[in-house]
């Protein structure tokens, strides 16, 4: 169990990733605030607490890897990046702007620290995810874990299934595949555009090891974390219930909000709903 202060510094930490959602996209104009705000504690519990990382040398050859295989939802993993050190602040509201480091998805050739690969592409970033993992176990004798966060409406992708037999086929538990199980894709529910469940049982026959949490609970998803790094022999998913655009009470369980932007009216109804000051939207915003 997590102490009340762990609880009270990682509440903190997600409600201010969803604060820098808000802010980037407003700012930018675009981009996918739903898939940001429902990954906001599972990333606030990864890079605060179990990952191998050092913000200060991103190159650190001993680090973890970290991928957002749905590389859309890239404003909550700059914020978290933000966050953590890796880069300033100041930096995040220049989200898809011309020559930004921060585009609309991750790009590695943009140079911004933390970012590990270019994602996006739906299914990519689980493949590179097991490649890395792959290389780490068997080739480099390095015994770093890499991480990798998906969507539902992404493992309707049919890379995504190759990629998970050749990770049960490798045994390779030095790999976490976070599945944000918000139930929404970009169209709609996953069970009207393309059915994924059941999604514990299908990992299983895949040879990997499946853990159920409550996404937006550190404590559950803590357990889940802790319990990936006994697993031996298997790949470990970790399925995230979510709720996609959670913490909006607007955006939240509306496919709408999957790729755009909150208009002014919006964007202070929902950093007020977060408990910020209206004038923080506009705060450090170059003109
Ligand atoms: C290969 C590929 N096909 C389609 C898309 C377009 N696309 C972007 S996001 C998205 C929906 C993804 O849904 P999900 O993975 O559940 O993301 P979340 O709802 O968590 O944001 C789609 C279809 C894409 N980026 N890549």
């Amino acid at each position: 169990m997590l102490d009340d202060n762990d609880l009270q510094k990682y509440s903190e930490i997600a409600r201010r990733i969803r604060f820098d959602v808000i802010k980037m996209t407003y700012h930018a104009g675009s981009g996918h605030p739903g898939g940001s705000m429902s990954i906001a504690e599972i990333l606030t519990i990864l890079y605060f607490k179990h990952l191998a990382h050092r913000p200060s040398e991103p190159h650190w050859e001993n680090r973890d890897r970290v991928i957002l295989s749905k590389g859309h939802a890239c404003p909550a993993l700059y914020a978290v990046l933000a966050e953590a050190g890796y880069y300033p602040r100041d930096e995040m509201w220049t989200l898809r702007k011309f020559g930004s480091r921060l585009q609309g998805h991750p790009a590695l050739d943009k140079g911004l620290p933390g970012i590990e690969v270019s994602t996006g592409s739906l299914g990519q970033g689980i493949s590179i995810a097991v490649g890395i993992a792959l290389s780490f176990k068997h080739l480099d004798n390095n015994h770093r874990r890499v991480y990798t966060i998906l969507g539902d409406g992404e493992i309707e992708e049919g890379q995504v299934w190759e990629a998970f037999m050749a990770a049960g086929h490798y045994h390779l538990d030095n790999l976490v595949a976070i599945i944000d199980n918000n139930d929404l894709q970009i169209d709609g529910f996953v069970s009207d555009v393309m059915n994924v469940h059941p999604i514990f049982d299908k990992m299983k026959a895949f040879n990997w090891y499946p853990i159920v949490a409550e996404g937006h609970d550190f404590n559950s998803l803590n357990n889940a974390f802790e319990q990936a790094k006994q697993v031996k022999g298997m790949p470990v998913t970790i399925i995230a219930k979510t709720v996609k655009g959670k913490g909006i009470s607007y955006m939240e369980n509306v496919a709408g909000w999957h790729g755009k932007a909150p208009n002014r009216e919006l964007a202070i109804k929902a950093v007020e709903e977060l408990g910020f000051p209206q004038s923080a939207l506009d705060k450090d915003i170059a003109k």
